[in-house]
Parts: structure tokens; sequence; C-alpha cells
């Protein structure tokens, strides 16, 4: 039977969450890690992939799910992938993966998308595609179908975000990612990279005023207890990629692939609806535990960054083929 999921500081020394043991133990062990409290969907789906893995192979691959940074912070986790030490990350496109190949951040260019059905779109097709072929050039490999992490919201402890002026000097968490200050420094906030690791303590010890994560993030990272206000700016859209690298998948046996293939972006597919579902419910349950909920106007925030130069600025970085075929999903961005 399963452990008992533990989170939060406990959770660092415990073991991977245990699967249901084969009578024999599996032949091949992959660790799966992620930045995630263990509650949050992407690791239920992730568990629930890794049975349904271990039963199709009739016992012979065994995927163990390390959430929460307990193999490290994300920059660690991306290291250990590339050694091979590692078989599986879900890492955002926006975070450190964007250092190693930087078009993969361009999803989340502030402002650029209407919902969630035009990012799926996207990302199930050309666009995707795109993406995807970039990683094999530095010995990665993505699964076919992004798991959708949603639109990100600003909270902070000082004052409702209500136009581009309020966060001026704002001092924000943000991840470690050139795209990430470079939005916030366009907005006229003072950004600080922090890895997710130590967001919750950054918060608390009052080191920045706010950070800005999806309602699902912030509830089960329990960000409430050292922020005030939710701002729902939803200025940029994530998602995790679920990693692996070339040559470790190349050694793994043919016939287990495609079933270890199937199982993670049906997990990816699951985390979609779960998201949905929760992006409904959680905006009341945040407000009964004392979050201060405001809805700003978007205009202001997007003809900032038009005037100041960000949507030209990236237009240059990434080049002009990504940047039309981004605009073909998103409408002009500027
Ligand atoms: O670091 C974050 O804020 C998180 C958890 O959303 C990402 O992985 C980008």
């Amino acid at each position: 039977r399963r452990r008992a999921i533990v989170t939060g500081a406990a959770l660092i020394s415990a073991p991977a969450l245990v699967l249901p043991r084969f009578a024999r133990a599996a032949e091949f062990t992959y660790k799966f890690g992620t930045n995630l409290p263990a509650t949050h969907p992407l690791n239920v789906r992730a568990m629930q992939a890794a049975e349904r893995i271990l039963k199709d192979t009739g016992g012979q691959v065994q995927i163990n799910v390390f959430p929460n940074n307990q193999l490290g912070n994300d920059a660690d986790m991306l290291s250990q992938l590339r050694a091979g030490g590692l078989e599986f990350f879900t890492v955002s496109g926006v975070n450190v993966l964007s250092q190693l190949v930087p078009v993969s951040s361009m999803w989340g260019l502030g402002f650029a998308w209407a919902n969630d059905e035009a990012v799926n779109k996207a990302l199930d097709g050309d666009l995707g595609k795109f993406l995807r072929a970039q990683f094999p050039k530095v010995g990665l490999m993505a699964m076919d179908t992004v798991w959708s992490s949603g639109f990100r919201q600003i909270t902070n402890s000082v004052r409702p975000i209500n136009t581009p002026d309020d966060l001026k000097g704002l001092k924000i968490r943000v991840p470690v990612s050139p795209l990430w200050t470079s939005l916030f420094k366009h907005l006229g906030a003072a950004p600080t990279s922090i890895n997710f690791a130590e967001t919750y303590s950054s918060l608390q010890t009052k080191v920045v005023d706010g950070q800005e994560n999806p309602l699902a993030i912030i509830s089960i990272a329990k960000l409430y207890e050292v922020q005030k206000y939710c701002s729902m700016t939803n200025h940029m859209w994530d998602g995790y990629w679920c990693m692996t690298n070339q040559k470790v998948w190349s050694r793994m046996p043919e016939k287990v692939r495609p079933i270890i293939a199937k199982h993670l972006n049906q997990a990816a597919l699951d985390m979609r609806a779960d998201g949905a579902k929760l992006d409904a419910s959680l905006r009341p349950e945040l407000t009964s535990r004392g979050l201060a909920f405001n809805d700003p106007e978007i205009g202001p925030f997007r003809a900032r960054l038009l005037a100041s130069g960000f949507y030209a600025e990236w237009k240059k970085k990434y080049g002009d083929e990504a940047w039309a075929l981004l605009e073909k999903h998103t409408g002009k961005l500027g």
C-alpha cells in the first residue's frame, strides 16, 4: 500500500512516494523529479501514470515520483537530468530550461494568450512540435503533451495591484529566468530570481514583498499564509514539459518506451482537467483563508509593455520564425 503523503519540510528526509510492489523487484527503476508539493495534481497524475506503467509492463518498470524539490531545486534537477542521474523531470518551459534553450520560454510572454484552449491548441499542434524539436540539440527529449500549470496571478503583502503603477518598486520573487525578470522590469517592479524551493521562506522573512503563480500553486504551497493580496492579472501562462534525456531514453527497452510515453501523456491531459476544476473553486477557498482578491483591467499593463519595447526585444531574441509561429496562435503581440 502507498504511504501517507507528507508535505513541507518533513518530506525532505522522507522516501519517495512508494508504489505498490510486485512480488519481484522491478527490473528498471526510474526517478521522476518535480518542484511542486506532493498534493498538486501534477504529482497525483504522475503517481497514477507510474502505477499504470508498472501494471502494463508486468512489473518491469517502476517510476518513483520525488515531489517538492526532494532531489534539489530546479537547477539541480536539470543538471541531474542532463547527466543521466535523473530519468524524468517536469520542468517549466520558462524556468531554468530557458537558460539552455532560450526559445522554450516563449509561451510565457506577458499577456499573450486569450485562454487555455488557445494554449492547448498551439502546444498540441505546430508550436509544440517546433519547441520539442529544439530539445534534442541539447541532448534532451520532451514527451508530446505539455502538463499545464496555468495562468499566473500576483500575490503580495503590500497593496492590491490595480494598475502598472501599483507594481512600481515592488520586490517580487520570480523564477530564475531571463524572461520573467524582463517582464517584471518592463512593468516597473523590482524582480528577484529565487528558486521555488525557497519562495515560501523568502516571503515569510520579507526578503521579497510578493510572487506570482497560478491559484493551484498559491493554494497547495500555502502561500496565502504569508501573503495578503491576490491580483488576478493572468499576466502569463506556464506549463511543464515532461522531460527525459535522449541517451537515457534510448537505453530504455524498446518495448516499454511506448507504454511509458502513453501514460505520461495521458497524465498531462488528465491534469488539464484537474486544473480547470481547481481554477473554478480556488478563489472562494483562498478568500476564506484571508487573501483579498481584485480584478485589474489588463489593457494598461499590455500598453506599458508595448510602450517600453518588451515585445520588440523578445521578438529579436526568439527570431522571426518562432515569433510568427507564436503570433499565428496568439494574434499580433507587438
Ligand atoms: O517556480 C515557480 O514559480 C513554478 C513552480 O511555478 C515553476 O516551476 C515555474
